[in-house]
């Protein structure tokens, strides 16, 4: 029996390498569902490869070129409800969602709802609304496998064990500025930012980690997903980026787990989980890495990382705040809008006017959404 696979953001880096690992196993799996937002031409050679029943472009202005381009027999959708339509009408088993930001969450909780696996490579869905989105999933039996590296490797650190976990220590290489003084990098260019040292992702997760946010974004994602407090979860900076993640047990005891960074590694155990399938990549040669080195994570320098444990350790819908202020300040950085260093400033400002509630319900979630959305857009309008 194939694993019938549903990919949102099947042109993004993530869904990109999904489906070089899914053409690597076609005995085993099957595509479904491929969704895209805009990247009409390569969701078009996809479905031709792949032939999936059914097929999304997000953006309408792109229906009638995808339509023309598509093999018989796949129907495609349009529109803004278009990707949540599709998942609750495919036969997926799995669904992965590599899309990138918010809009994410609302197609997850649509396929947990209907019970199906998640291959959870979106971390704004955990961090703007881990609690609801991890109850979901226990009230419709939806297991949650994550695909970020860092996540797979607590996740397969836990596998075969019953025990005390007594913390989590969530590995990081530190991104293209490590070791830098914020004010070396506060007018640092958008190229700069995007020149990752270890791993080749899209624009959003590049810049943040540069900032460092990504850590924070998966210091939430890690607490909800594990379900240990952010007090019990370390960063470690480790710039090689061989170990992926460790989990320290009471007994004293620290797990790890190695590769090299290739994320079709995680992705892979999380579509074939609780199996382990091949994967012909180049191995880990300890003889030519040499040596590991760790470090303690710089919180003066890369003020985003006090800010997320900060939103991380209050809860309710802060976390909700700082991850729409940070797509925000992303996007206007990545258009040159705001400098580097302006970044902190607007997630900040936002985060201060955030009306706090403890345990939002999802309409609040989306509330919090948007009004973070606009005190962002506000600050921006009137600081340039
Ligand atoms: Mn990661």
């Amino acid at each position: 029996m194939k694993k019938k696979i549903a990919i949102l953001g099947s042109t993004g880096s993530i869904g990109t390498q999904a489906l070089d690992v899914i053409s690597r196993h076609p005995s085993l799996f099957e595509v479904v569902l491929l969704t895209a937002n805009s990247k009409a031409d390569t969701l078009i050679q996809q479905s031709n490869r792949f032939r999936p029943g059914n097929v999304v472009i997000a953006d309408q202005r792109f229906y009638e070129i995808v339509k023309a381009g598509l093999p018989s027999g796949s129907v495609l959708l349009s529109g803004e409800n278009a990707v949540t339509t599709a998942v609750n009408e495919s036969d997926a088993d799995i669904v992965l969602t590599a899309m990138v930001g918010f809009s994410g969450l609302e197609p997850t909780i649509e396929a947990i709802k209907r019970g199906k696996s998640i291959a959870l490579a979106n971390k704004e869905t955990l961090v703007a609304a881990g609690p609801i989105v991890m109850e979901l999933a226990k009230k419709h039996k939806s297991s949650i496998v994550p695909v970020d590296s860092e996540h797979s490797a607590i996740f397969q650190c836990l596998q075969g064990e019953c025990g005390e976990v007594e913390k989590l220590l969530l590995t990081a290489s530190g991104g293209p500025f490590f070791g830098k003084k914020r004010d070396e990098i506060a007018s640092a260019s958008v190229e700069e930012a995007l020149n990752h040292p270890k791993w080749n992702m899209g624009p959003k997760v590049s810049v943040d980690s540069a900032t460092m946010m990504n850590k924070g974004l998966e210091l939430i994602e890690a607490s909800h997903l594990f379900d240990v407090e952010p007090e019990r979860i370390e960063i470690v900076i480790h710039p090689q980026s061989i170990i992926h993640s460790m989990v320290q047990f009471t007994d004293g005891s620290v797990k790890a787990q190695m590769s090299n960074p290739d994320m079709r590694l995680p992705i892979l155990y999380a579509l074939s989980y609780p199996d382990r399938v091949p994967l012909d990549t180049p191995r880990l040669d300890f003889g030519s890495v040499g040596s590991l080195s760790f470090h303690k994570p710089d919180f003066e320098n890369f003020p985003l990382l006090k800010t997320a444990y900060y939103a991380a350790g209050q809860g309710g819908n802060y976390p909700c705040a700082m991850n729409a202020a940070n797509e925000i300040a992303v996007k206007s950085f990545l258009s040159h809008s705001i400098s580097f260093g302006g970044i902190s400033n607007i997630i900040d400002h936002v985060l201060s006017g955030t009306k706090f509630v403890a345990k939002p319900d999802i309409e609040e979630i989306y509330h919090t959404d948007k009004m973070a959305r606009e005190s962002a857009l506000k600050y921006l309008k009137n600081k340039f």
